[in-house]
């Protein structure tokens, strides 16, 4: 199965990153030691470290085993610091959206209040720029400030389209949310193996089509599933924050008066949700958004497809499978 060739390739690389971000975001004072590893205690997808280090395994080559651990060795340093990233903008994420579960546990914000969740997040981000810098490549660490940038970029870019928004803004705003950090990740383990221009270019393609289609897809699931089994707020929960996600924009196509009008007062009046939600069903707004979803995995597969043939390259198109189709 899919599993198991993805499962055979990175397992080992997995299970050392797994015991060492524990160590990363270790801090001599309890209440931010907490803090900082609460989600690290428990395990979510972690789809992101795994495309890095799929990457990596899959361009990687060397005179000698030894030449290609050490580089590994850098490039899961690369695949922690992208988990890292990752639960430090979730953490922010939750208090701007003020979200109080996560993973199926109490958000930060919830479990520590919005101070200590503001501050984890920031130890984070200055724990995963130290373990970037320790590698001694000015390329990276320039890479995850850029990444950075984006992810606030994006979540601004997001307010500032509230009540007004169109698919270009849309699109733009996943790039930056999303499809950045799982992009420049990629892009970085291609770097450090020192891959040609256009494998380093692949591989920043590879993640970017990853990434938008796997924020179009969660943007689906908030309106397919339930908070069970997202394990975070459903059922409405960007309209909630007067956010339109692209289900919204293509139900807008289908029906301009309604739609347009619900998406301009921000679903602020009661039953805007519910009667938003109403459109989105009877149009085929899911389905038009999970097959824009499809033809940027899609992408995916073909960047990875510049790759050279292995049973690594494999198993990366199976993982994009498995993300594609999943159901939270
Ligand atoms: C997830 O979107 C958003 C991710 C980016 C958050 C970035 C912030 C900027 P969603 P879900 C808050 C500051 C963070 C830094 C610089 C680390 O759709 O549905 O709200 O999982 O995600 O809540
Ligand atoms: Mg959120
Ligand atoms: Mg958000
Ligand atoms: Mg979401
Ligand atoms: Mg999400």
């Amino acid at each position: 199965t899919s599993d198991d060739s993805v499962k055979s390739t990175i397992d080992g690389d997995m299970t050392i990153i797994s015991d060492s971000v524990l160590g990363s975001v270790k801090v001599d004072h309890p209440v931010l030691d907490a803090a900082a590893a609460y989600f690290f205690q428990i395990s979510g997808k972690r789809f992101r470290p795994m495309l890095v280090l799929l990457v990596a395994r899959a361009i990687n080559k060397g005179a000698t085993p030894e030449h290609i651990e050490n580089i590994m060795a850098k490039q899961r340093k690369v695949a922690e610091s992208t988990e890292i990233i990752h639960v430090a903008s979730l953490i922010h994420d939750d208090i701007v959206d003020g979200s109080d579960t996560r993973r199926g546990i109490p958000s930060l914000n919830t479990k520590f209040g919005n101070k200590v969740a503001v501050l984890a997040g920031d130890f984070l981000l200055a724990r995963s720029s130290l373990t970037l810098a320790r590698l001694g490549n000015i390329e990276v660490v320039e890479l995850f400030s850029t990444v950075i940038e984006h992810l606030s970029h994006g979540e601004v870019l997001q307010m500032a389209g509230k009540g007004k928004q169109n698919f270009d803004n849309y699109m733009r705003t996943i790039y930056f949310k999303t499809a950045s950090l799982i992009a420049h990740s990629c892009k970085a383990a291609a770097v450090l193996s020192g891959a040609p221009l256009h494998i380093v270019e692949a591989a920043y393609n590879f993640g970017k089509h990853i990434g938008i289609a796997y924020q179009l897809t969660d943007d689906t699931l908030d309106f397919t599933q339930n908070e069970g089994l997202l394990g975070k707020p459903s059922q409405g929960a960007d309209m909630r924050l007067g956010i339109s996600t692209a289900p919204i924009l293509y139900a807008a196509k289908q029906y301009p008066n309604e739609m347009n009008e619900l998406i301009s007062r921000k679903f602020s009046n009661d039953g805007d949700v519910e009667s938003a939600m109403e459109f989105v069903k009877k149009s085929q707004a899911v389905e038009h958004t999970q097959d824009l979803a499809a033809s940027h995995f899609k992408k995916a597969v073909d960047a990875a497809l510049q790759f050279e043939p292995s049973p690594t390259r494999t198993a990366m198109i199976s993982l994009i499978r498995k993300i594609m189709e999943r159901d939270h």
